[in-house]
């Protein structure tokens, strides 16, 4: 039984009405870290390393106490006081140790591990400024460090310590540890986040630029450095090695620990590869256990081809890391001599060169070095599975067909329902009662009142208020007016172009100009963009300075801003999705068909009661298919018609800008009087060309379709019993989507702890 905060406060001869918010927080922090301390930790002879360049973790404090099963009775107990613990939770820096879906799935998948008693951890970096905190100034994107570590933190400091050799110098590691505590569990795993000490701010000169050089002094610094030059792919090479040589001697320490003489390494360990970042792990662990371990090659080869799982998460070419030769003998010399000795491996078995790990000019494909060593292969959803087996990754799947499979991605209800919407969260309860947290699938129970009108008023009622707390969150926050009465439509992910914000952009334009015209809607529609570009990808800068350029023009226009606002939420993070997503209606999941891997903000705004519009891309197919067609709105080419057009160059963007007076209309307004009066003429210019002559992700093929059903979904909106019966739809068979079952499903074919 957990103590009480309120009685650990009266031990320590505390006062709950007398603190201030800031020293609650720390007493909070406190209370959490000493609950903490006394739980066991999760055992299984097999332990899983979940090893991640990113944890995208948000904030810890209301979700510790959510798993702790305290949240409701602090939150009265500070109430009764005259308290607000949301007052409290903003006091709590968000670390930013991820870019988005990767990172935040990464955190979604230790919470799950822990609710289920997995013996799983995370193995990453502790990035003291993690991710830049996105600032915008003349409506462009500019780039501050995110100074997230406080002296009393989350963090709890370990003795623990390893050597790390690099080619040049050695550097030793520190270790500080994040209790992950499971929902209603009494025990606990670990989040293991490396460091060094000897961090130098004073590197930091401008924003986030740094003197990329000096690697003892910036090695966690930030994550992922601008990686457009030499010295920020080296960087991120010491980054990635520093991460698996603390790894691989941690699980090999540990395991020994719990009786292993190394050989039988594999019953104590199963490494999951996340993305091919910490690759360098097989051979990693190979040079342990030949090196300090006394083993020959060949058998550390096949202890280390029986522990190590490589989970792939995108289909872009330009994603998939391959290091050249040289850069790697910069940095990990000896791991050079290995990596040739895997592929020496894989070319007596293998002769066609395209699936060795060194291709001809001397690129190492990390992945190709994963699905070689890996037991298993996996997609994180149904059709990016398959699109790996029959065109990406083809060749693989026929030499090893038994290693591929899928799992799709989940996310935690804990967090992003019972936390980020506790009013649908109350009411669910209500209907079902509470076992849809520990058990997804019962949500299904919600089926019942698909047609309950007495169901449909409370859904709009709790929606409303949201809507409201929304409004408050953006005033005080983001300086943001928010319309509550207004239909919410959301599109929050990183900027890049094959998400197709520009296109949701170009849908703004056009129904801009329609209520120029006089075509007044029956509702006002308030456009809401999140995300981050990154700092070297052009395009993506210029998409973001588009959609602030028409935020200032839109919602400044009398005539058109009672009926569209459009705005761009800066610094977004997982803070601002767990206040947006509860709000929206319309969910947008626009991507390029094919593009997706899976998409995990689509299953969240599912989750909360927001309706899908969305291409048949990564899970919205899977979304589609157990919510039925008719409960969301799906448009645009299907993924073997855009894959076949890549096959043989054939997509012009132009014939559809000259097939369609709206697509052409709403082009040539990014080069109008009135844009280029708010706007930058060259980021404006660039963009337009990229569009009209280029448009690599096809943003113009589905301009058309994606008109017309944003026009039908706002209609549709107006039928309140339409619309409020696929909300409960939606929602009852969201439970797929929890994390639990994705983690259950890796746990059972993958793992074996
Ligand atoms: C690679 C090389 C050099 C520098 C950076 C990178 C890099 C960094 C981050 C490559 C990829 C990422 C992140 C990828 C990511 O977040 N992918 C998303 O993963 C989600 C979880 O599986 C999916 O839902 C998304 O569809 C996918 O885009």
């Amino acid at each position: 039984m957990t103590k009480a905060f309120t009685t650990y406060l009266n031990d320590k001869g505390q006062d709950l009405a007398s603190l201030s918010n800031e020293a609650i927080y720390q007493e909070l922090l406190h209370y959490v870290k000493e609950t903490a301390e006394n739980m066991p930790k999760n055992t299984a002879k097999r332990k899983v390393y979940y090893i991640s360049a990113e944890f995208l973790i948000g904030k810890l404090l209301s979700n510790n106490l959510i798993n702790l099963g305290v949240y409701q009775e602090v939150k009265e107990a500070l109430s009764t006081v005259g308290k607000s613990i949301s007052e409290v939770e903003d006091l709590e820096p968000e670390p930013s140790l991820g870019n988005g879906g990767l990172g935040r799935l990464a955190s979604c998948f230790i919470d799950s591990m822990s609710t289920l008693g997995i013996n799983g951890e995370g193995v990453g970096l502790n990035y003291h400024f993690g991710l830049f905190k996105q600032v915008f100034k003349d409506n462009q994107q500019g780039a501050e460090p995110n100074d997230w570590i406080q002296d009393e933190s989350w963090l709890i400091p370990t003795d623990v310590h390893y050597d790390v050799p690099f080619k040049d110098f050695t550097l030793r590691s520190r270790l500080d540890r994040l209790d992950i505590l499971g929902y209603h569990r009494d025990s606990k795993n670990y989040l293991n986040l490396f460091d060094i000490d000897g961090l130098n701010y004073d590197l930091i000169e401008d924003g986030i630029t740094f003197d990329k050089t000096k690697i003892k002094e910036n090695l966690t610094l930030f994550l992922y450095p601008d990686d457009s030059d030499k010295a920020g792919e080296l960087l991120r090479i010491y980054q990635q090695y520093f991460m698996v040589s603390n790894a691989a001697q941690l699980l090999i320490d540990e395991a020994i620990e719990r009786g292993s003489n190394v050989r039988d390494l594999a019953d104590y360990a199963y490494v999951q590869i996340n993305d091919t970042h910490p690759s360098m792990v097989i051979p990693e662990l190979i040079r342990l256990l030949t090196e300090k371990h006394g083993l020959t090659f060949e058998e550390a080869v096949t202890i280390v081809k029986e522990m190590v799982g490589y989970t792939n998460h995108t289909i872009l070419a330009e994603a998939l890391e391959k290091w050249p030769l040289d850069y790697l003998n910069e940095v990990v010399p000896h791991l050079v001599t290995i990596i040739e000795k895997l592929d020496a491996l894989v070319a007596k078995e293998v002769s066609d060169v395209n699936l060795h790990i060194i291709d001809e000019s001397g690129r190492v494909h990390m992945a190709h070095m994963d699905i070689h060593f890996a037991t298993s292969v996996n997609g994180v959803a149904a059709l990016h599975t398959e699109i790996l087996k029959n065109s990406e990754l083809k060749d693989f799947y026929e030499l090893y067909p038994e290693k591929f499979n899928n799992k799709t991605n989940g996310i935690t209800f804990r967090r992003w329902l019972e936390f980020a919407n506790q009013d649908l969260a109350a009411y669910v309860k209500e209907l079902i009662g509470d076992d849809y947290l520990t058990d997804a699938t019962k949500l299904e129970k919600l089926v019942a009142f698909v047609d309950d009108s007495t169901v449909h008023e409370q859904l709009d009622a709790i929606k409303y208020q949201n809507k409201l707390q929304l409004k408050r969150y953006l005033k005080e926050h983001k300086g943001i007016d928010l319309d509550e009465h207004s239909i919410i439509d959301t599109q929050i992910k990183r900027f890049h172009e094959y998400k197709r914000q520009q296109m949701n952009a170009l849908y703004v334009i056009y129904k801009y100009m329609e209520i120029k015209r006089g075509h007044l809607p029956k509702r006002k529609l308030t456009v809401i963009f999140g995300g981050k570009a990154a700092p070297a990808y052009i395009i993506a800068q210029d998409v973001i300075h588009l959609i602030l350029s028409l935020s200032e023009l839109i919602n400044n226009d009398p005539e058109v801003s009672p009926y569209l606002n459009v705005h761009l939420v800066e610094n977004y993070n997982v803070t601002v999705a767990e206040h947006l997503i509860p709000a929206t209606d319309i969910s947008e999941q626009i991507s390029l068909a094919s593009k997706e891997a899976s998409g995990t903000g689509n299953m969240k705004f599912m989750l909360n009661g927001a309706l899908t519009l969305g291409t048949m891309d990564g899970a919205n197919v899977e979304i589609a298919e157990l919510a039925g067609m008719d409960n969301i709105y799906t448009f645009g080419k299907d993924s073997d018609t855009i894959i076949d057009l890549y096959d043989r160059a054939g997509y012009v963007s132009r014939d559809y800008y000259e097939s369609d007076e709206r697509i052409k209309e709403a082009v040539d307004f990014i080069l109008s009087e009135d844009l280029l009066a708010v706007g930058n003429q060259e980021r404006l210019e660039r963009l337009y060309h990229e569009l009209l002559n280029k448009d690599w992700f096809m943003t113009l093929i589905d301009l058309a379709e994606y008109i017309d059903i944003k026009e039908k979904i706002l209609t549709d909106y107006e039928d309140r019993q339409a619309w409020n019966r696929k909300v409960v739809h939606n929602i009852a068979k969201a439970g797929f989507f929890s994390s639990d079952r994705t983690i259950a499903q890796y746990n059972q074919d993958i793992w074996h702890s």
